[in-house]
């Protein structure tokens, strides 16, 4: 922890939407009132029918509903595109720029329009209907923006799934939701490597009964790949056919407009469901304010949109806005740990929002890659993903932003659709680690571990005691799953995840999750399905998978691995695990290191302890608590001897 503060440069606040005091006024409306807050701040977006109800919500046990401006009707489509033709068709909406260097490409809201309309012919050509499910396997190209928004604009519910996962879990995302149509590309290209998408795409569906209707396949590399006759079919082929007049379906402002697949402590990855109005509403407004975007700014969200970030402030919350929002296909350090930078200056890019984990690479690489370049238009810098530990937050203050713009340091998940916890630039002082202050409208809580609300300067686990416009609605196809993940722990609020401390201003610092979900580079991993992965491997008896402190990546994979009687713990068996893992499930799972171990510390009821194994991880052998419940306490020994190091 940082004791430094940053206060907010007085132009900043005099220049922002909102500074100190019309922020404690505006959060004091917002959570006395939330009816008449939104009531008016709904009206941002472009409703068909305008709503008559506001708020209309329940945590309550048993009965958790979640409804805003419930007879409201809108289409979000219509609100990212159509309704700013008239007054800034030609500004450019979406920059893109390409893996390499030498390519990019500019968008204006009138081409989106038209490329959004074309894709969306070519869906409903194939029978896409209102509340049909579509997912979209594309890498970062502007097509991927085009496909959320045909999906949108049609009333069909899209699932992204991140290219980085692999044909098992991209078929287990599919099947899941019930998809008929699947978007990919041949390949994807990231760091001048190529990415097998179409590949993928076909191992996943062969595993799927009834497979699929259509696969839509956008043109990247050119590189061959095989076709399904009759099923397959190429974008740039079915768009030719079409028109770029497609209208756009009215939806009710519940109706579902996407879905995406988020790990947890248990089980499955779970179909976080979003709806149409509050989220748009929330998304565009947190834009606005978080960022202090203004029309004219090059805004640049590094995420990928296979994530909520990407999602939110790529996609939606920006263009609702009418603004310009760069999409970046490539990786920070190719052709060279300058690109970043380079991008920034070669758009002058105004506002720029990255993760950690990109930081404390780039940090590694010293100041020199980020002096050698201008980044004169910057104005104000966001983080997003994880903690961001103190060292990397100032370097990011000092050597990127040259001490001239504040760090929105935002806090939110999958599941709340929007920033929930972060600056206002205008308005809040800056403390390095934290992510500061409520949004409008958010009402978080620290709680102890019964429940009790924690008063003053406090730390705990972190709750939100009501809505806000932005929320999941449900875990798709099953409601129970969302009641119990979200609402059972502490009956009548929404539990994070997350522990953190509020310190005596009031500001929360989220210390990291709770629960058995790790974050590897700010990607969200649940330690159940590495493990599931793991012993899903013939020769694994038994596995326990933890997170353990890594320089880089925040965290990193850590398992812990039985093998069944007789298999010999080799050098060539661990190495064959971590491409079995990275098989089932991703690149992003691989474990970084595996320890074999004859027995893991479980209790008398055979319940594996892994707090104790999340110790030895951190090397914090000294602390590992109470071990006298264990049912064989030798087996610490053992585990402590063997711990694997980084090599
Ligand atoms: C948006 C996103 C959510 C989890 C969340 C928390 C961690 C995200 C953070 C942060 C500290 C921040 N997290 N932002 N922790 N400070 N600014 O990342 O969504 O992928 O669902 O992850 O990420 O642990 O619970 P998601």
């Amino acid at each position: 922890m940082s004791d430094k503060v940053y206060d907010v440069p007085s132009q900043w606040a005099q220049k922002a939407y909102v500074d100190d005091a019309h922020y404690k006024s505006m959060y004091a409306a917002s959570v006395n009132d939330p009816n008449a807050f939104w009531g008016e701040h709904g009206k941002r977006i472009d409703w068909f029918t305008p709503y008559t109800k506001v708020k209309n919500t329940s945590y309550d046990p048993g009965h958790v509903s979640i409804k805003w401006f419930e007879d409201g009707v809108t289409n979000v489509a219509y609100n990212c595109v159509d309704r700013h033709l008239e007054t800034r068709g030609d500004q450019v909406a979406i920059i893109w720029e390409g893996d390499s260097p030498d390519e990019s490409r500019k968008i204006t809201y009138r081409e989106l329009s038209s490329e959004v309309n074309k894709l969306a012919n070519v869906l409903r050509n194939r029978g896409v209907e209102k509340g049909d499910r579509v997912t979209i396997y594309l890498p970062m190209i502007p097509e991927a923006a085009f496909a959320m928004l045909a999906c949108a604009r049609l009333g069909a519910i899209h699932s992204i799934v991140f290219g980085g996962f692999s044909p098992d879990s991209l078929g287990g995302r599919i099947a899941d939701c019930g998809s008929k149509v699947v978007i990919t590309a041949d390949e994807g290209l990231r760091g001048g490597r190529k990415v097998p998408l179409k590949a993928n795409v076909d191992a996943a569906v062969n595993q799927i009964e009834g497979g699929v209707d259509h696969v839509i396949v956008v043109r990247r590399t050119g590189g061959k790949v095989d076709m399904t006759p009759g099923r397959d079919v190429y974008y740039d082929e079915a768009a030719a056919m079409v028109t770029d007049e497609c209208p756009a379906e009215p939806m009710n402002a519940e109706d579902p407009l996407f879905i995406l697949y988020t790990s947890g402590s248990t089980g499955k990855p779970k179909g976080v469901l979003h709806t149409t109005g509050g989220y748009l509403v929330y998304a565009s407004m947190t834009h606005q304010y978080v960022f202090d975007y203004h029309p004219g700014d090059i805004y640049w969200c590094t995420a990928d949109v296979g994530w909520v970030t990407g999602h939110s402030y790529i996609v939606y919350g920006p263009l609702a806005n009418g603004a310009t929002t760069l999409m970046f296909e490539g990786i920070p350090n190719y052709p060279s740990v300058s690109r970043f930078w380079d991008v920034i200056d070669k758009h002058q890019v105004s506002i720029f929002y990255t993760a950690p984990t990109a930081i404390r690479s780039l940090m590694q690489a010293g100041e020199e890659p980020v002096k050698k370049t201008s980044r004169a238009s910057l104005r104000l810098l966001g983080s997003v993903g994880e903690p961001i530990n103190p060292e990397a937050w100032e370097w990011y203050y000092r050597v990127v932003g040259e001490e001239r713009c504040p760090i929105v340091d935002t806090w939110w998940q999958t599941e709340t659709g929007g920033i929930l916890i972060t600056p206002l630039p205008g308005a809040t002082k800056l403390k390095p680690g934290s992510a500061t202050r409520p949004f409008f409208g958010v009402q978080p809580e620290v709680v102890d571990a019964a429940g009790g609300v924690l008063e003053g300067a406090c730390e705990g686990n972190l709750v939100i005691a009501d809505s806000w416009p932005g929320q999941m609605r449900t875990v798709y196809g099953d409601h129970e799953r969302f009641e119990q993940t979200y609402f059972a722990t502490y009956p009548g609020k929404y539990f994070t995840g997350d522990g953190c401390r509020r310190d005596a201003d009031g500001f929360y610092w989220i210390t990291g999750r709770v629960d058995d979900v790790i974050n590897v580079s700010g990607h969200r991993m649940g330690t159940a399905e590495v493990e599931s992965a793991l012993v899903a491997h013939p020769k694994v008896s038994e596995a326990a998978v933890v997170g353990f402190p890594h320089d880089i990546k925040g965290q990193g994979i850590y398992a812990y691995v039985t093998l069944m009687d007789g298999e010999e713990p080799t050098e060539e068996l661990r190495k064959e695990l971590v491409a079995w893992v990275r098989r089932e499930i991703g690149p992003i799972a691989s474990p970084d290191l595996i320890q074999f171990a004859p027995g893991l510390p479980k209790t008398r009821s055979g319940k594996i302890m892994r707090r104790i194994l999340r110790k030895i991880a951190e090397d914090q052998f000294d602390s590992l608590g109470d071990t006298s419940t264990l049912a064989d306490p030798g087996v610490v020994e053992d585990l402590i001897s063997n711990r694997q190091n980084k090599r």
